[in-house]
């Protein structure tokens, strides 16, 4: 069933120095979801280790918060039908390698550079968007915003 929901997206740091990149990813963006937020933002230590925390096992764990740390990102609150899962069709899989023949028009495609930097961050469930929204838009209400949008 299709129903109205919103998302996190993160746009790492080595898009976010490549203009054309962002430009065309907002471009994308703009077409497919109602931008509800938009900050770019450099996240500090503080920020990552909240935001990757159920990552603080893995073995790529401090090059990841090494890399996204590295520069401005930028994060956006995305709404639309199945938003979780429209965003990560869009954003293509984990492993960069993996779009070269399926998915080579997925943002991770274009414009990912290896399995850490690979261009772009998508919730992967509701539960985990409102906690990762939190972290980079502390003041956005969604009991508030959910009112103006009673199909959610
Ligand atoms: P994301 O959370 O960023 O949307 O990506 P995802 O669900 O597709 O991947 P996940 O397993 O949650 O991994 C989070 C981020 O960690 C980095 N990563 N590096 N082998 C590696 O070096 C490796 N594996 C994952 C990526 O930046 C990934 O997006
Ligand atoms: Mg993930």
């Amino acid at each position: 069933m299709n129903k109205l929901q919103i998302t996190l997206a993160v746009i790492k740091p080595h898009v976010v120095k490549n203009l054309f990149a962002l430009e065309s990813i907002q471009k994308r963006i703009e077409c497919e979801f109602e931008v509800v937020g938009i900050r770019e933002v450099v996240i500090s230590r503080e920020m990552a280790e909240r935001f990757y925390a159920e990552h603080r096992s893995k073995f790529f764990y401090n090059r990841l918060l090494s890399f996204i740390t590295s520069g401005p990102s930028v994060a956006l609150i995305l709404a639309a039908e199945n938003a979780v899962s429209k965003w990560r069709q869009i954003m293509g899989p984990t492993k960069v390698y993996k779009t070269i023949y399926s998915e080579p028009d997925t943002i991770r495609g274009q414009f990912g550079l290896s399995d850490t930097r690979n261009a772009c961050h998508g919730s992967d469930a509701m539960e985990s968007a409102l906690n990762e929204i939190n972290v980079f838009f502390p003041d956005f209400d969604f009991e508030e915003w959910r009112k103006n949008h009673p199909t959610l």
